[in-house]
């Protein structure tokens, strides 16, 4: 007899199979994917030989413990494109994020990628509510950046309506959410927050717009934020999480009982560990995802380090899911902030700062949220010899200094120049965030 499911699912065979059938499926996908890494990533082989382990030894899923892990720093050693298993012929897409440097992290796909891609999105936004009579208004940034592009393929993989109007433009998203009628929207929570606050200042009512969900991802947000957004804009606000380095959006999506976020674990193989040893954590403890790429063919990766702090929830989703659930992101094991949904490390504003002849490398990191809109201002000291020279010289250098950051990260900052010696010295780490952000 056919199983009946209280909502919607786009797989229904690969979303809830039997979960020692999926074991199996891991174990067949875990094999041919270290041989496929041996035969044709050299860093892989390498890394392989290194810690004496030979693809042969691969025999059940769980020997994945055994293997190495894949660090962010390895893709930036391996700059650009040292870690791709395939010819660049066989490449039809780039997308790249920040790195912890001025250099960024470059991922490829291959066709194959692009449509298992399509499919975990697919998966995600039908699990978020969306159908093929959808209007989705997708306000995630198209580019270099992945929300956007894969929010876009997902949708038309369902058959929806995708307005691809991207990110930004606040007066034109506010017209197109009026005169179109979409039923769901795609951005950061933040910026979904602030859309809600210049809604409410045009006057116009939510009751006579047609959204009903939003999928919300690409920087953490609370439970708090999400109850906000939902009463403010009237709708169910869902979860979604994703990494450029593993696919980009549509790595684990929140199903419609908003009670953790299904990972697709036929082709992202979670695991959490803690941080400091690289040990499994018990069931059900906090520690650092680390995600396996089963399937993909353009740069799979083995136990990639994300650095984002999660656990996995294995009891049965209400849902019919069998994908074991993380819960939502609780923080990072390193210093990476997201402003505005563009990643940035501290050592990356270090860099551009270094270069400035008239500044100290004596910095701080301020970040506020004003109107739902993270702010990011730079505070640096000025050299001492700049220091005496008028304020408009001052102001100079700090618009240099902001250009320069733009310039570099993408996104705008304020720079403030202050005193020599005024910013706090530490005997140990250096403390360069204030992160006021409430969220
Ligand atoms: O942010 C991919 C994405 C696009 C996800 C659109 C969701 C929606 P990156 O730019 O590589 O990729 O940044 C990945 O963002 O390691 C997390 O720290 C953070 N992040 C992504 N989704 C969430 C989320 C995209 N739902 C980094 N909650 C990840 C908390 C998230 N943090």
């Amino acid at each position: 007899m056919k199983k009946s499911f209280p909502y919607s699912i786009w797989n229904i065979e690969m979303e809830t199979m039997d979960r020692e059938v999926r074991k199996s499926l891991q174990t067949y996908r875990l094999k041919e994917l270290v041989w496929y890494l041996y035969d044709n990533v050299k860093f892989y082989k390498d890394k392989f030989n290194e810690k004496g382990i030979h693809p042969n030894e691969v025999r059940d899923i769980e020997d994945i413990e055994n293997l190495p892990f894949t660090n962010k720093t390895d893709l930036r050693d391996n700059y650009p494109f040292g870690l791709f298993a395939v010819p660049m012929e066989e490449i039809v897409r780039i997308h790249a994020s920040s790195g912890t440097t001025g250099k960024p992290t470059v991922v490829g796909y291959t066709q194959s990628d692009i449509e298992l891609w399509a499919e975990v999105m697919a998966r995600s936004l039908v699990a978020s509510g969306a159908t093929k009579n959808s209007i989705v208004q997708n306000a995630y940034g198209y580019g270099l950046f992945t929300g956007g592009l894969g929010v876009h393929y997902g949708a038309e993989r369902i058959g929806a309506t995708v307005i691809p109007i991207s990110g930004g433009n606040t007066a034109r998203q506010i017209l197109i959410l009026e005169d179109f009628g979409p039923d769901i929207i795609t951005c950061t929570p933040s910026y979904s927050l602030y859309l809600a606050e210049e809604i409410e200042k045009k006057n116009i009512k939510m009751q006579n717009l047609k959204l009903k969900y939003g999928i919300f991802g690409a920087e953490p947000w609370s439970e708090a934020m999400r109850n906000e957004i939902e009463k403010r804009l009237g709708i169910k606000a869902i979860n979604i999480y994703g990494l450029s380095e593993i696919i980009g959006p549509g790595v684990a999506n929140e199903c419609l009982e908003q009670a953790g976020l299904h990972i697709y674990d036929d082709h992202f193989y979670p695991e959490i560990i803690d941080p400091a040893t690289g040990k499994k954590v018990k069931d059900g403890e906090i520690g650092e995802l680390v995600i396996t790429t089963l399937t993909k063919k353009g740069i799979p990766l083995l136990r990639y380090r994300t650095r984002d702090l999660t656990r996995i929830i294995s009891e049965p989703c209400k849902c019919g899911r069998t994908h074991p659930r993380i819960d939502r992101i609780m923080g990072r094991t390193d210093d990476m902030l997201i402003i505005r949904g563009v990643n940035v490390f501290p050592s990356q504003i270090e860099e551009v700062l270094v270069q400035i002849e008239e500044v100290a490398p004596h910095y701080q990191l301020i970040v506020d949220r004003e109107h739902n809109l993270d702010v990011l201002t730079v505070m640096v000291e000025v050299d001492e010899k700049v220091f005496s020279d008028e304020i408009k010289k001052l102001e100079m250098i700090e618009r240099k200094i902001e250009n320069e950051i733009e310039s570099m990260l993408g996104i705008s900052v304020r720079v403030k120049l202050v005193e020599p010696r005024t910013i706090e010295r530490s005997e140990g780490k250096a403390k360069r965030i204030i992160d006021n952000r409430k969220i």
